[in-house]
């Protein structure tokens, strides 16, 4: 029966560079299930980061970036000779698995996994060329932003109107609306957490490593590449691409 296995075979363009997307599944229910605070709930965002981090040690991708419930990496090496249903489940079995195991870490959420259906992400694999690249996490970061001004702007007003009025006022309004209403109960989104706004980076950074030489009895730095998970990213430009990523 090996030849039904028609899909097993299927290989991700060699000539292209390759981004892998993994997102929750019914996050919106999860996150009312356990309580996250809204927008924003940081330790549920620490929560998946960690998980991602353990996703970057195994596959070493060039950059990985999450908002919200989801997670864009940046391949380096292509694994599983590039087999895509390799790719996509083996990601978001990982995932899924390292997330739920963070999860249950926090005391806050033990006993959680009576109540709610097994956690799992879905996966994509999306081939771009170099330039596609940096337009790709350009999009990524803008819906961060959108979801960003949208997600305050509705529990803001949900304070005063109910659930179907607040999705309502907030398709009416253009995003300079948004803004203005949002100034108006004071609530400056230029002034909220970096993560919130453009997202969690995770990259190898180039850091010194100082040194001594007992020999000839002198100082010495030599250059080491550590991962680093950015919370305090810039908007992403051919200049971070260029300076970060493909160095
Ligand atoms: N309260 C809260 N919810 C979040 C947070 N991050 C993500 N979410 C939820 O996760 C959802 C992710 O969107 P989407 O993938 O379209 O929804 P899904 O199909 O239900 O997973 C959002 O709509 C939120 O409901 C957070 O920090 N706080
Ligand atoms: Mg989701």
């Amino acid at each position: 029966m090996k030849e039904c296995e028609i899909f097993s075979s299927l290989k991700v363009p060699c000539t292209s560079k390759i981004v892998v997307r993994l997102d929750g599944r019914n996050f919106s229910q999860l996150s009312r299930k356990l309580k996250f605070e809204k927008p924003y709930d940081l330790e549920f965002a620490e929560i998946l980061s960690k998980a991602a981090h353990q996703l970057f040690q195994e596959f070493s991708p060039r950059l990985m970036y999450s908002f919200s419930d989801e997670i864009s990496l940046l391949l380096g090496e292509i694994p599983f000779a590039g087999r895509v249903e390799k790719i996509d489940s083996v990601m978001a079995s990982f995932l899924s698995g390292a997330f739920t195991s963070n999860l249950m870490k926090n005391p806050k959420y033990h006993g959680i996994f009576d109540k709610i259906t097994p956690i799992s992400f879905d996966s994509r694999v999306i081939p771009l060329s170099k330039e596609g690249v940096v337009a790709y996490f350009q999009e990524r970061q803008q819906e961060a932003w959108r979801n960003c001004l949208n997600g305050y702007s509705y529990w803001t007003l949900r304070r005063e109107y109910s659930k179907t009025e607040a999705m309502e006022i907030l398709h009416k309004k253009k995003s300079s609306q948004l803004h203005d209403l949002l100034f108006d109960k004071g609530i400056n989104l230029t002034q909220m957490p970096a993560w919130q706004r453009r997202g969690v980076g995770i990259y190898k950074k180039k850091i010194q490593i100082e040194g001594f030489n007992p020999l000839t009895q002198e100082k010495t730095t030599s250059e080491r590449k550590k991962v680093f998970v950015d919370w305090n990213l810039p908007l992403f430009d051919e200049k971070f691409f260029h300076e970060k990523i493909w160095f």
